[in-house]
């Protein structure tokens, strides 16, 4: 029984602590969002399983040992012999500023295709499927992979998540809001932080008009906290005051502990609750996934807020 499915692309990351033109000693990791919260989840004691494809090559077996080290089902993922494993790299050239830079355009995952989507599903019987509005972004078929899984999941029960995570060097605005309004039919829960909610609609109420179709949107607010809006109205949790050390993958340890707890049963307060102890968790050490919670730590950060 698998309790959370996420689909999307993990590559391969290159991370330097000074301006990596500058050369000299590299970290070699995984990052990708959507892998990022099948960690996440496992992490916090869930049965997790990730769907996508990389290149028959030596990032795409770290990736593989990775995620597989990290208790999450990579039975979902294919190795393409025709295309390569995608590629991040992460450089800061000063300690606020990160700087990225994709190597991802005709990457393996790019290649994934509706009908793996819809078989993985099938197999699978997810709890929950988890998806961003990355993916779509990466080729046509894997927009249409996107709309296929989403839509199957829906149709045989699954609770559905979108994370809009939208992402300005891989496409404009404008392209961004037509492939993810495409999907909301089948999304019961959105993810937003507050400047993508234009990406949803363009109603002057955003949240009424997207609580017309979907159960829940959960807006995200940095260091003001989160709102959870729901037909029985909104709840907020302000954010809580740790260091932040690296905010990257920040929103996907939100997600994780928020898809944690709902799995768990727990109301929205507690979803919102257990999201925002994860994301202060992670903030704190380095790493897009390597600093995500489990749940003694988040025990442990409770006590140490004092709450
Ligand atoms: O929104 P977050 O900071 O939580 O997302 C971080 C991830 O997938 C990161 O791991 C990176 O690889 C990416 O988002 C991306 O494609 O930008
Ligand atoms: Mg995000």
């Amino acid at each position: 029984m698998t309790d959370v499915l996420t689909f999307g692309e993990t590559m391969v990351s290159v991370r330097t602590a000074r301006p990596m033109r500058l050369g000299g000693d590299a970290h070699l990791s995984i990052a990708g969002s959507e892998s990022n919260v099948a960690i996440g989840v496992a992490r916090l004691g869930h049965d997790a399983a990730w769907l996508s494809a990389v290149g028959n090559d030596e990032p795409g077996r770290l990736i593989q040992r990775t995620l597989r080290a990290e208790n999450v089902d990579t039975t979902y993922l294919r190795f393409s012999d025709d295309s390569f494993t995608g590629f991040i790299a992460f450089d800061q050239p000063s300690h606020d500023i990160t700087r990225v830079s994709y190597h991802r355009r005709g990457s393996a995952a790019s290649t994934l295709t509706p009908a793996e989507a819809t078989a993985a599903i099938a197999t699978a019987t997810p709890t929950l499927l988890h998806v961003t509005g990355i993916t779509p972004a990466l080729s046509d078929t894997a927009r249409a992979a996107t709309l296929a899984a989403v839509r199957a999941a829906s149709a045989a029960g699954t609770q559905v998540s979108l994370d809009v995570n939208y992402r300005a060097r891989l496409w404009s605005r404008p392209e961004a809001a037509a492939a993810i309004r495409e999907l909301l039919p089948h999304v019961d829960t959105i993810f937003a932080s507050d400047d993508e909610l234009d990406l949803l609609t363009d109603a002057s109420d955003p949240i009424a008009d997207l609580l017309q179709s979907v159960d829940q949107v959960v807006v995200t607010a940095g260091g003001k906290g989160a709102w959870a809006h729901s037909a029985e109205g909104t709840i907020h949790r302000p954010a809580l005051p740790v260091t932040v050390i690296d905010s990257i993958g920040a929103g996907d340890a939100f997600v994780s502990g928020y898809l944690s707890a709902t799995l768990d049963g727990l109301p929205v307060e507690a979803r919102l609750e257990r999201a925002a102890t994860s994301g202060a968790f992670c903030v704190t050490a380095y790493g897009d996934w390597e600093s995500l919670p489990t749940r003694t730590d988040l025990t442990l950060l409770a006590h140490a807020q004092g709450t």
